[in-house]
């Protein structure tokens, strides 16, 4: 397979004469070293992105006025030079742009009314949509114009079924027990929840696409929780339509999918939904994934976030296993979850600099 260096010119893509190593990677070539980006980059470990918060009480409100949620996007690429960035901004955006309450609570994360019957779920008004999720289209815009063409700006929502997750619980839960029960229970109220969101995520990524992202992530951080049967039915069903129908309005874009914890489904989501790649979570090992998925597919991932925490030699071996693991073929090296806020950000700095030089 073709391995190029990041100063060796490339081919036309969406981003112009010199598209970024993100696309590439996307597009199925083996880049090395691998493009690298990290799932909450933007966040409360940087001090910056603690300033601006601290003048934005309201998360929601952060989340949707262009200019800070356009400054908190660009910090962590001028401080690391990151190969994308990711629109700030949560998988609950959705949920709150169809009219559903949702409130960030200091020290309890986000809090929102329970779904639990029809009448919850047709509530949901996706003729709010677009009115609603305007200023994040904004932000879209404005980082797409002062981010260097090489730079990818990745767009997301989170997947239908992460996104009844929470709906259902009313925030965070350990084990989404009121959501399983749910789905075996009530599946035709589950079913319908599950259907709106699809089409609803489908308008979201499609205006986020029209608006300069260029390539979307589908965040599905409680796939791991279902049993194969449901999985297939409300995570790679939904995944697969979701994808099918950006692929029609926008031929060619790219969607990268993190099922997490779906451990050895995860090769027959990436055969089956059209994913152009799939993250891989801490507790999978690389080797292994990369013999369940198909080598056009991209491995992004996965080195643990408290490997990044400790840093030093313990980040060192685990990120160099994983780089070593993954040479020649498509890879994006990332965390295998978030970025938490006790990362001290010398140890980021010191991750992309092994990576750029692996
Ligand atoms: O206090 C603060 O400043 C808020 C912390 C915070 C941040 C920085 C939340 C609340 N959301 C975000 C931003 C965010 N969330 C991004 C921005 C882009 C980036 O830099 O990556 C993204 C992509 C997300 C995605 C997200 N939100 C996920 C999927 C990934 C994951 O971590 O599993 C999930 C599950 C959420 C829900 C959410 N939002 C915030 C919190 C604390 C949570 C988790 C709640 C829980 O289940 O305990």
């Amino acid at each position: 397979m073709n391995e190029r260096r990041q100063d060796e010119t490339a081919g036309p893509s969406a981003t112009g004469d010199r598209p970024g190593l993100l696309l590439r990677v996307l597009a199925g070539e083996a880049v090395w070293p691998p493009p690298v980006w990290l799932m909450r980059q933007a966040g409360r470990y940087l001090p910056e992105y603690r300033a601006v918060r601290a003048q934005s009480p309201d998360f929601v409100g952060l989340c949707t006025t262009p200019e800070l949620a356009t400054e908190v996007t660009l910090q962590p690429i001028r401080r690391y030079g990151f190969d994308a960035a990711i629109l700030f901004s949560d998988i609950l955006m959705l949920p709150w742009a169809l009219g559903h309450g949702l409130a960030f609570r200091e020290g309890e994360g986000p809090v929102l009314p329970r779904l639990r019957d029809q009448a919850g779920s047709e509530a949901l008004d996706r003729n709010r949509l677009a009115g609603a999720i305007a200023p994040i289209l904004e932000t879209v815009e404005r980082v797409r114009a002062a981010l260097d063409p090489a730079t990818a700006l990745i767009g997301f929502a989170g997947s239908p079924f992460t996104v009844a997750c929470y709906m259902v619980e009313g925030g965070g839960s350990k084990d989404h027990a009121a959501t399983r029960a749910m789905a075996y229970g009530q599946p035709a109220l589950f079913a319908a929840l599950i259907a709106v969101l699809t089409e609803a995520s489908i308008d979201y990524l499609a205006a986020q696409i029209a608006a300069g992202a260029d390539c979307v992530m589908l965040f599905d951080s409680w796939a791991g929780v279902l049993s194969p049967a449901q999985f297939r039915a409300h995570v790679i069903a939904p995944t697969r339509q979701i994808v099918a129908a950006l692929s029609t309005r926008f031929p060619g874009v790219k969607v990268i999918g993190f099922p997490r914890l779906s451990g050895t489904l995860l090769g027959e989501y990436a055969a089956m939904t059209g994913v152009a790649a799939v993250g891989m979570d801490s507790a999978s090992d690389p080797v292994v994934l990369a013999g369940l998925v198909s080598p056009k597919v991209a491995l992004q991932g996965n080195l643990d976030p408290q490997a990044l925490v400790a840093g030093g030699s313990a980040m060192e071996s685990e990120a160099h296993a994983i780089l070593g693991a993954l040479r020649g073929r498509p890879h994006v090296f990332n965390l295998g979850h978030g970025i938490v806020p006790e990362t001290p950000p010398a140890h980021v700095e010191a991750l992309v600099k092994l990576v750029r030089a692996a």
